[in-house]
């Protein structure tokens, strides 16, 4: 593909749990060299190496980001890098200046150099315990009780105003827990509904840091990049929203995830040691309403809490049986 009729790429926080999977999805779509994989801390893996571009970005220096702008004519950024819930109760003075700070130095970048569009992520975290907490609207109050939510409420209203003021079509979704089988989620709430896969495949226990009746709506990765590259894809005129759409996959307990993993794993044993997470996930929605996605861009999960748990049990366990576990 030539550089002038595709789009050129660029994704932060490539090696991460959802941008390694995407970034290697918008390379089978748009091609290896249009799709430029950004990262800082994590290790690159061998095939986001060997199938793309892979650059270092600083995402605190509009510098930095300037720089790759130009060096590889990007035109759409994925902007992907964030600390998640759990690590940013621990540090919200670092939660805040690092997912505030890179996201407006994207977007000012972005307006300066005029690029086309900009993916950034929401949460089912912008959501605090004053929000409904079952099928939880598009439009409610938004008082969320983490630095992480406050991060995501502001760039929300940070990418509407980018839209409104400056006419850059940023687009975002508020992601549900995403579950997925190649890289691990770090420091989410809902990372247990990925780990509790991993050491029912090698060990049979999982110690789960929420209670057994701790609901929370999820995703499977399939089903969250296709969300992700379907709304980027869309006619901008159907794109009515530019803070970020609720998008809904399964709603599930702990209890039950165990109970659906055991069909497969008969003697998995499942203990509940409640942390300070709880106290996360009790503030967020057990149900999300996502019909004004459904509506406007077509929106429509494929995977529930059954076939996302075959899939995961069959993947896991074909690794774990290579010893790549
Ligand atoms: C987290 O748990 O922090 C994330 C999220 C729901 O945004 N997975």
């Amino acid at each position: 593909m030539s550089r002038k009729n595709t789009k050129r790429i660029l994704v932060t926080g490539s090696t991460g749990q959802i941008g390694s999977e995407l970034t290697l999805e918008l390379r089978k779509r748009y091609g290896g060299d249009n799709v430029i994989a950004a990262g800082h801390k994590r290790q690159p893996s061998e095939t986001l190496l060997t199938s793309g571009p892979f650059e270092y970005v600083d995402l605190s220096n509009e510098e930095s980001i300037e720089k790759a702008i130009r060096k590889y004519d990007v035109d759409t950024i994925y902007h992907l890098a964030a600390v998640l819930s759990a690590t940013g109760e621990e540090n919200p003075q670092a939660a805040w200046a690092i997912n505030m700070g890179s996201l407006y130095n994207i977007l000012e970048v972005a307006r300066k150099l005029k690029l086309a569009q900009i993916f950034w992520p929401s949460s089912i975290a912008a959501f605090g315990p004053s929000a409904p907490r079952t099928n939880t609207p598009q439009e409610t109050i938004l008082i969320p009780k983490t630095m992480y939510g406050v991060s995501k409420v502001a760039g929300e209203l940070l990418c509407n105003y980018y839209f409104i003021r400056f006419g850059l079509d940023v687009r975002g979704i508020r992601y549900p827990g995403i579950i997925s089988s190649e890289v691990l989620p770090g420091g989410g709430t809902t990372d247990y509904a990925v780990a509790i896969f991993y050491d029912a495949i090698r060990s049979k226990r999982y110690t789960c840091f929420v209670r057994e009746d701790t609901v929370l709506p999820m995703m499977y990765m399939p089903d969250c990049i296709k969300a992700t590259i379907d709304l980027m894809e869309v006619d901008p005129s159907k794109v009515k929203r530019h803070d970020s759409y609720n998008v809904a996959g399964m709603s599930f307990s702990a209890g039950e995830l165990a109970a659906e993993i055991r069909k497969y794993v008969p003697d998995f044993r499942c203990d509940y040691k409640p942390d300070f997470r709880q106290k996360i996930a009790d503030s967020w929605p057990m149900s999300i309403d996502d019909s004004v996605a459904r509506n406007e861009w077509g929106w429509k999960p494929k995977y529930d809490l059954a076939a996302m748990t075959k899939d995961m049990i069959e993947r896991l366990s074909k690794r774990f049986n290579e010893g790549k576990l």
